[in-house]
């Protein structure tokens, strides 16, 4: 009897050790770090997603390492506005009620963009252009529709993205939005959406902002949007960069020059291509390997350290970053701009595991 109660009390002095352990012990602070824990002083980490993600060890990876996420391509014109009496919900929806569920929050994109926008879009009934009127009252349905179904679930959006052409003088790309209406396209896009949604925090969004020409007419664009007091609160740099760019200069002169005119800073598309960046589509050749070398995951791991250093030293400046897509099991870097080539641009390997980069990203 005595030995039983004596065995009893034992196990039970047993079980609260254990409880006082699972409670208190911080279990390996290194091996337990994750994305959005190592950042919760910095910026919500956000990762873009479509449908497919949202099940699956995917969908634990998305839950245990980022606070944001974004739909890769449900938002856009082409998918959610398919025909003009006609809306495609479903995407958009299964991701945000995925997101409310987990408690993450969602970045939207893109309301106004000149690729993969709808067929009907330009072209009234009988096949012609439509005039800058048909276009505005089109773009205001569309982008008050959008936003107002996600008003209060989105909280920030990319309202206009790569309005600015990549070379030559011009501010603005001689885009069909452009052509048709004028430059007024891009205030009212703001001003829709505003009214729409007076909470939501509304980006200009762009790739090849640490072009120093390109980031120059980025800047006059938004300077202009803000001289006219058009609702415009942050700018986004898409971040498709490389494991040999930019430098950290380049990096600091963007984010310095687009915070100087009180706007928040996003880096909205991140990912480091293991290749140098091109800049046309072409075929593979003989001569492109597609593998991903030890050299590469070195250099790549000493790139994203080198970025996020520079993104925590302008805390409260950049309030988001976001990777475009979830690991490089597959990613919109394989076969792009070279058919045929796998890439691998983030954090996560083609088995959802941390790679080197990864670790130099959570331990500061
Ligand atoms: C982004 N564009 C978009 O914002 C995002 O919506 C999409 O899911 C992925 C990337 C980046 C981009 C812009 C221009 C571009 C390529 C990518 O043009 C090129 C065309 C050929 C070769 C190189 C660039």
């Amino acid at each position: 009897m005595l030995l039983l109660k004596n065995s009893l009390k034992g196990t039970a002095i047993l079980i609260s050790v254990c409880l006082i352990n699972f409670q208190f012990k911080p279990i390996d602070p290194v091996a337990q770090r994750t994305l959005k824990d190592a950042y919760s002083s910095y910026f919500p980490v956000g990762v873009a997603v479509a449908p497919r993600n949202l099940k699956g060890p995917e969908a634990d990876l998305i839950t245990q390492q980022f606070n944001s996420i974004t739909p890769e391509n449900a938002m856009k014109m082409g998918p959610i506005h398919p025909q003009e009496n006609r809306y495609f919900w479903d995407d958009a929806d299964a991701i945000v009620d995925f997101a409310q569920q987990k408690g993450i929050r969602v970045r939207g994109h893109t309301l106004c963009w000149h690729n993969q926008t709808p067929r009907w879009l330009f072209t009234d009934s009988t096949g012609k252009e439509v005039t800058k009127e048909m276009l505005l009252a089109r773009l205001k349905r569309h982008i008050t529709d959008v936003v107002s179904r996600y008003k209060g679930k989105v909280y920030a959006w990319d309202v206009v993205n790569e309005a600015v052409p990549d070379t030559g003088t011009s501010i603005y790309r001689r885009s069909k939005f452009y052509t048709i209406a004028g430059e007024e396209y891009i205030e009212k896009a703001f001003q829709y959406a505003h009214e729409a949604d007076p909470k939501a925090v509304l980006f200009y969004n762009d790739y090849n902002t640490e072009n120093p020409s390109k980031r120059d007419r980025i800047y006059q664009l938004v300077k202009k949007l803000k001289d006219k007091h058009i609702p415009i609160h942050g700018v986004g740099l898409q971040g498709h960069w490389s494991i040999y760019e930019p430098t950290a200069q380049e990096l600091e002169t963007s984010i310095k020059r687009f915070s100087s005119l009180g706007l928040a800073v996003q880096i909205t598309e991140l990912d480091l291509s293991v290749y140098p960046k091109e800049h046309e589509r072409r075929q593979r050749k003989d001569t492109d390997k597609s593998e991903f070398t030890a050299e590469m995951a070195d250099k790549q791991a000493a790139q994203y350290k080198l970025l996020f250093d520079v993104f925590r030293s302008y805390k409260g400046k950049i309030t988001g970053v976001t990777f475009w897509n979830v690991s490089d099991k597959s990613t919109w870097l394989d076969n792009f701009p070279v058919a045929g080539r796998k890439d691998y641009p983030l954090l996560f390997d083609q088995n959802y595991q941390p790679k080197k980069a990864f670790w130099s990203v959570v331990n500061f």
